[in-house]
């Protein structure tokens, strides 16, 4: 099989790496991680480590500005070996392209070299308990007060939120004009008035910690406010453009690793004399699986090619590649469970951790609905 032609040596390099951490540090840790329900110390280290935090952050801020492309690589690497885990290291770019995007001077000069050099985590919340797929209804008020604006109410599914030193938060400062009341805030734990709440518990990715955020009277500087009032949404949006292929990487990632277990599989396991390879049923399975595989990954390299290359509004492809890889993922893992059989309904075969790390992959940076919505609204336009 070629490998993928057109990466530049930068891009096979950092794939390259990212590979042998994931290899190497990640994937012995992974179902030890998951049955534990535990924080994947080891592997966050090792990740670390490897500098690859710093992937998304120019080169004036300490990162390598290696692009969406090189993202997407390490994110399926790290994906084949470790979903929770890399849902943990794909929080980071989540909430920090928002300072990217929009940050002054001063905030990319405060937080982006830290971020670059993983002192300092990122994660980003916009979901609330109330709104989800419709994120313009979010409910968590900004109101200004002189030189500070106070943020009271909850949000929700914030990944990797207990372990970030800070947070791109998006509130309203006034409900009633939807999107164009979203303001975007940096948030640093330990504000007066800000806490963690709940941690989930999980179907997968167990090892990546799943919060509530909560504010009480929480007073955030107007230095905080990231892009200017009403700004907020437009940057949430734009954040997920670059972050949708990403996540469809993670999936082809996980894809991938249990394509490849069954095709282990598929020739040791011996049934009618013979190994189960030998079965046109399961050779047209593989098959099968191969092409979503492959196609989720050329799909999600061009969404995110679009990006690295300043093609502006690549929106219609990053859902289509977030869309497609994340039903792949979950075809892929469900066809790896079946040709294991019994085995790999049990936890002594990593196919049944697969299988269930896929499913948010189907839900979480906007559902498969929410993809598909706004795929068809680029087709019809506006009705
Ligand atoms: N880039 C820039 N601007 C964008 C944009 C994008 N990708 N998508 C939308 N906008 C802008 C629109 O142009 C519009 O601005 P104007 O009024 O100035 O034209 C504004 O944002 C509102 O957009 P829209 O009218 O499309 O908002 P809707 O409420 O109809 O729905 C969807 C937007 C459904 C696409 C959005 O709510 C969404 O993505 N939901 C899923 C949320 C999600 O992914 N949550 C997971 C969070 S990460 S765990």
């Amino acid at each position: 099989m070629n490998d993928v032609f057109y990466l530049t040596d930068d891009q096979r390099m950092i794939r390259d790496l990212a590979r042998k951490v994931a290899r190497e540090k990640i994937a012995p840790n992974a179902a030890e991680y998951d049955e534990a329900e535990s924080y994947p110390e080891k592997s966050m280290r090792a990740l670390v480590d490897s500098g690859l935090f710093g992937i998304w952050v120019p080169e004036e801020f300490g990162g390598t500005n290696m692009g969406c492309l090189a993202l997407s690589l390490v994110a399926e690497e790290l994906g084949w070996a470790c979903a929770g885990t890399t849902t943990n290291f794909g929080a980071h770019p989540l909430g920090g392209l928002p300072i990217l995007l929009a940050g002054t001077a001063e905030q990319k000069k405060k937080y982006l070299p830290r971020l670059a050099a993983g002192e300092l985590m990122a994660a980003y919340s916009l979901s609330e308990p109330g709104s989800g797929s419709d994120a313009a209804s979010l409910r968590t008020t900004a109101v200004r007060k002189g030189d500070h604006y106070v943020l009271n109410g909850s949000k929700q599914w914030c990944s990797h939120g207990d372990h970030a030193d800070v947070l791109t938060v998006f509130a309203t400062v006034d409900a009633k004009k939807r999107a164009k009341g979203i303001t975007a805030f940096l948030i640093e734990k330990g504000m007066p008035g800000f806490s963690v709440g709940k941690k989930e518990r999980k179907m997968g990715i167990r090892c990546s910690p799943t919060v509530a955020l909560h504010f009480t009277d929480c007073p955030v500087p107007v230095e905080q406010r990231l892009g200017e009032e009403g700004e907020g949404f437009k940057i949430a949006m734009q954040t997920l453009d670059i972050t949708r292929p990403m996540t469809g990487a993670m999936g082809v990632g996980i894809g991938q690793a249990a394509l490849d277990a069954a095709v282990a599989y598929a020739k040791e396991r011996q049934q009618f004399g013979q190994p189960i390879a030998a079965f046109q049923g399961i050779q047209f399975m593989l098959a099968d699986m191969a092409m979503q595989v492959h196609a989720a990954r050329l799909m999600v390299h061009h969404a995110a090619r679009q990006v690295d290359l300043g093609i502006r509004g690549n929106t219609y492809e990053a859902s289509m590649a977030k869309c497609w890889a994340g039903d792949a993922a979950m075809k892929v893992t469900t066809d790896a469970v079946q040709i294991f059989g019994g085995y790999g309904y049990t936890r002594d075969y990593p196919v049944e951790r697969y299988m269930r790390d896929a499913k948010i992959m189907q839900i979480y940076e906007g559902t498969n609905q929410i993809q598909r919505m706004v795929i068809a609204r680029e087709l019809l336009g506006a009705q």
